[in-house]
């Protein structure tokens, strides 16, 4: 199962330094530390993982500038595994888009990207999940009320209105993800309900989560994450609070943080969409059939044949079980007990394994930042 993520976000979001820290910090199967890690995300060719690699590489070293924007328009293509008793389990594979912010936002006959723009529209309307990056020192400046920051009308009334009118007519999970958490945590911890209501101030972000509320089957989730860490960077701040960059301090240890989420979400709310595509089309032949033969119907099958592979090799009472223990609030600590690598004896097992750490991941995601759910859809797990 192949999951499309777009990731939009303006100029210096974020975009390049986060996939090179999410690809760090899960290329390698974890089995010691937490088992909540073990699984991996596999470059699908090797010069893609060296090219990312060098990446993080540039990034961590004190010595050299961060990268510069990025100029190319490249899709990653990620395969997530486990990897148990030297078998490897190939379970979905999660696409990525890295290009230039700042062009996508210009009038295509200025920018020269008319076919990169195509591109982008395209990977829209075929997307799985749509992964927004906001700028977590555009976030910055509107917490502190700094209303004259550079940057900051065009972000929130070009940069931002664009990326909603693209999307507005898909009804699939949304996530905001606030970049460069590590700034705003001192002062802001773990809690989101102060930058909700401040997005809710502004028009644009109040009538998009708004408009969606009416469409209860969207997702809309706010992720704050930090690809570089707590400590590795800090702002430069000018006259007047301006802030004029990031520096490195020079801390070695690079400890990225929540950039792991929205994959989890995306693998868990991909099935849900899927299993509530599926109920409605269920009770549309009902409904069909109840007219037609003016009899009772029942809902077919136990099988899930409607998802693609190899998740369809789950049974529906597993994929019932998964949405209803996504949507209620099961204690970590019960999830983690599922656990155990040692145990994975084929292909369903490696499924429901990678489910489990995602769960894990997600619920203490939640336990941890209050607030992150800003809409959720109707679930039909009972069904
Ligand atoms: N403190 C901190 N700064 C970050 C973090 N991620 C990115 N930055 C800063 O933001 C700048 C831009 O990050 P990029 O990843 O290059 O942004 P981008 O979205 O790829 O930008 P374009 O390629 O121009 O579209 C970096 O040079 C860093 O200074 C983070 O997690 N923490
Ligand atoms: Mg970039």
């Amino acid at each position: 199962m192949s999951i499309k993520i777009v990731t939009l976000g303006g100029a210096a979001a974020g975009k390049t330094i986060y996939l090179a820290s999410l690809y760090k910090k899960l290329s390698i199967q974890n089995n010691d530390r937490n088992l909540y890690y073990q699984f991996r995300l596999k470059a699908s060719d090797r010069d893609s993982g060296r090219f990312l690699n060098s990446t993080f590489a540039n990034i961590v070293d004190p010595n050299r500038d961060f990268p510069s924007g990025t100029r190319e328009f490249t899709q990653w293509n990620f395969d997530c595994q486990v990897k148990s008793n030297n078998k490897v389990y190939s379970v979905c594979q999660f696409n990525y888009l890295d290009y230039a912010g700042g062009t996508l936002n210009q009038p295509s006959s200025q920018s020269g990207q008319e076919k990169n723009i195509e591109r982008i529209t395209e990977s829209i309307n075929n997307a799985d999940v749509i992964f927004i990056l906001l700028d977590g020192v555009k976030i910055f400046h509107l917490l502190h009320g700094n209303n004259t920051a550079g940057g900051l009308h065009q972000w929130l009334y070009k940069d931002i209105a664009n990326i909603f009118n693209d999307i507005q007519d898909k009804s699939i999970p949304v996530y905001f993800a606030i970049t460069k958490w590590d700034c705003l945590r001192p002062k802001y911890g773990s809690s989101l309900m102060e930058v909700q209501e401040k997005l809710k101030t502004f028009d644009q972000f109040k009538n998009f989560i708004n408009g969606f509320s009416h469409d209860r089957e969207r997702i809309i989730r706010l992720i704050p994450m930090s690809s570089l860490g707590d400590g590795f960077a800090e702002m430069l701040i000018g006259a007047e609070g301006k802030i004029e960059g990031m520096r490195k301090t020079g801390q070695l240890n690079i400890k990225p943080y929540n950039v792991e989420i929205p994959i989890a979400y995306a693998l868990l709310d991909t099935l849900i969409t899927h299993y509530n595509d599926e109920i409605k089309k269920e009770k549309n032949r009902v409904l069909v059939q109840n007219i037609i033969l003016k009899m009772g119907g029942i809902l077919a099958g136990t099988g899930t044949n409607f998802l693609p592979p190899p998740l369809n090799i789950l049974s529906k009472k597993s994929l019932k079980a998964i949405i209803a223990k996504t949507q209620n609030g099961i204690a970590p600590r019960e999830i983690y007990e599922n656990i155990d690598l040692s145990n994975i004896k084929g292909e369903k097992h490696a499924i429901k394994h990678l489910l489990n750490c995602f769960w894990y991941l997600t619920k203490k995601f939640e336990n941890d930042y209050p607030g992150s759910l800003l809409n959720h859809p109707t679930w039909h797990h009972k069904n």
